[in-house]
Formats: structure tokens, C-alpha cells, sequence
């Protein structure tokens, strides 16, 4: 399943590290795409949606 999700919270490389960081806590298999330009993540995962979700509002970078 891929997940295109936006981020407006993410800015710099730094956040996609955090992201990457956080989504692969929970999926370590995910495969995570982000450009920081648009705000937009590409995600790769067997996770839910949800569950995503709530790791990055976690980690935070709320999805709205
Ligand atoms: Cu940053």
C-alpha cells in the first residue's frame, strides 16, 4: 500500500530524517519518499493509515 500524505510541518532535510525515523519505528520495512518543496510523503507500508498518521503527529508533524 502507498500512502501520499502532506506534511506542512516538514521543511528540511532534517524532518525527512525525523519522518523516515518515526514511520520506520513502527514499519521498519517502509519505504519512504519526501520532498520538502511540496510538503508531500510518499509512503511505502503494511501499516494503516491511522497508524501512520498517529506517528507522525507524534513525532511532531500533524497531517491535517
Ligand atoms: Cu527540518
Amino acid at each position: 500500500m502507498t500512502l501520499t500524505l502532506k506534511v506542512p510541518n516538514m521543511a528540511c532535510s532534517a524532518c525527512v530524517n525525523a519522518i523516515k525515523f518515526a514511520i520506520q519505528s513502527v514499519d521498519s520495512t517502509a519505504i519512504v519518499e519526501a520532498d520538502t518543496k511540496t510538503k508531500i510523503i510518499d509512503i511505502q507500508t503494511q501499516k494503516p493509515e491511522d497508524k501512520i498518521k498517529q506517528v507522525l503527529a507524534d513525532a511532531g508533524y500533524p497531517i491535517f
